[in-house]
């Protein structure tokens, strides 16, 4: 081989054999097989040679470029094959790393024992209505018996709109609506949110009710008492003592408080029950005659009972929790800290509500 194509050729196949990087290459392609490439020119100067010189060392030439194009060829899949490794290095996964855990949400405890009280009486064949929060003077108070100048009425406990509209300060009024659109029988619970002037441990601005209604004929004190320790047992528990105590209400006649012995001290005293023994859990009474008769019932024909209780005070009794205001801070912590299975659905085996009341 001449000597000029054997230099040219060994410079070739050494400066593929350096290149780094695809791009390199490709320059080192130019540089000998490129339109201006050093062994494209050596063809090109054949012309210069003797004729009798030419298919020698046209062959030689050729042979050059046939071996530097076999050797950019075997350099370019070197380096496509190494540049595809990294690549596949830089993205790999450890598909065995355990996953991330979705952030499940939790029912907030007033929701629990909301639901808890209203599928006991659901379950008893009464129907959940709601009611709206803005009322009229006349339904949160005139139609349940409140005498105008009755303490509740005063603006530093009632929250007053413009006009006769007020905040309601208990769901009673969806009592009322009930009872204006429907004949006796009537057996309704009606939670929801009221608004009172008063704010501290136990008391808070908002917060939610639960008040209860029944009315037929011949409805009696029995019923309310046969209903209520049946629902007071199956949230508390099923062989607590409980006991109900006169009380007074302008809407009820005779009225009563509902307690409940303390679960922690059974009856003994201690900070849950505040040395009392019991717990008090829900006022009631038999409807007075004359929110019946406002209603359009007449009183000789129809009787029923009432009742109503704060939800954030069974879920504070229930769950232990000393501070109302906890309820509406909404620390994950606290709101965490009430797992789905505090209430639970009935089972197979619940007791029925005759074993329930002892009867
Ligand atoms: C309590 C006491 C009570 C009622 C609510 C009621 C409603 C109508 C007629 C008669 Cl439409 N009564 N509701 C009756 C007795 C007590 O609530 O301590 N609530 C937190």
């Amino acid at each position: 081989m001449d000597l000029e194509v054997g230099s040219v050729q060994e410079e070739a196949l050494e400066q593929v054999a350096r290149a780094q990087s695809l791009p390199e290459l490709e320059q080192v392609r130019v540089a000998y097989l490129g339109r201006k490439g050093k062994l494209t020119q050596l063809l090109r100067q054949m012309g210069e040679l003797p004729p009798e010189e030419r298919p020698r060392r046209g062959a030689q030439v050729n042979e050059a470029k046939r071996r530097v194009e076999e050797a950019l060829e075997a350099r370019r899949r070197e380096l496509a094959q190494a540049e595809e490794e990294r690549r596949l290095a830089a993205e790999r996964l450890d598909v065995t790393l355990p996953g991330w855990r979705p952030a499940l949400g939790h029912r907030h405890p007033v929701s629990l024992a909301m639901d808890e009280i209203l599928r006991f009486f659901t379950g008893l064949g009464y129907e959940a209505v709601e009611g709206p929060e803005v009322e009229t003077d006349y339904y949160n108070f005139e139609a349940l018996n409140i005498p105008p100048d009755h303490p509740a009425r005063d603006m530093q406990d009632t929250f007053y709109l413009q006009g006769e509209l007020l905040l309601r300060t208990h769901t009673s009024p969806g009592q009322i609506h009930t009872m204006e659109a429907c004949r006796p029988p009537v057996r309704v619970v009606v939670p929801g949110r009221v608004y009172r002037r008063d704010a501290d441990a136990t008391h808070s601005p908002m917060f939610h009710q639960v008040e209860g209604l029944l009315v037929d004929r011949r409805v009696t004190l029995g019923d309310l008492k046969g209903t209520l320790i049946a629902f007071v047992r199956a949230i508390f528990g099923q062989d607590r003592k409980v006991r109900f105590r006169p009380s007074y209400f302008p809407f009820t006649e005779p009225s009563a408080e509902m307690d409940v012995a303390c679960w922690v001290c059974d009856g003994a005293g201690c900070r849950l029950c505040g040395g009392e023994g019991w717990i008090e859990i829900l006022g009631c009474g038999m409807v007075h005659p004359r929110v019946l008769e406002m209603v359009g019932y007449d009183p000789q024909e129809v009787s029923g009972f009432a009742f109503g209780m704060g939800v954030e005070r069974v879920a504070m009794l229930k769950y232990a929790v000393s501070d109302i205001r906890l309820f509406f801070e909404n620390d994950q912590r606290f709101l965490a800290s009430f797992p789905a299975y505090l209430v639970e659905p009935p089972q197979p085996g619940s007791p029925t509500l005759q074993e329930e009341v002892g009867a």
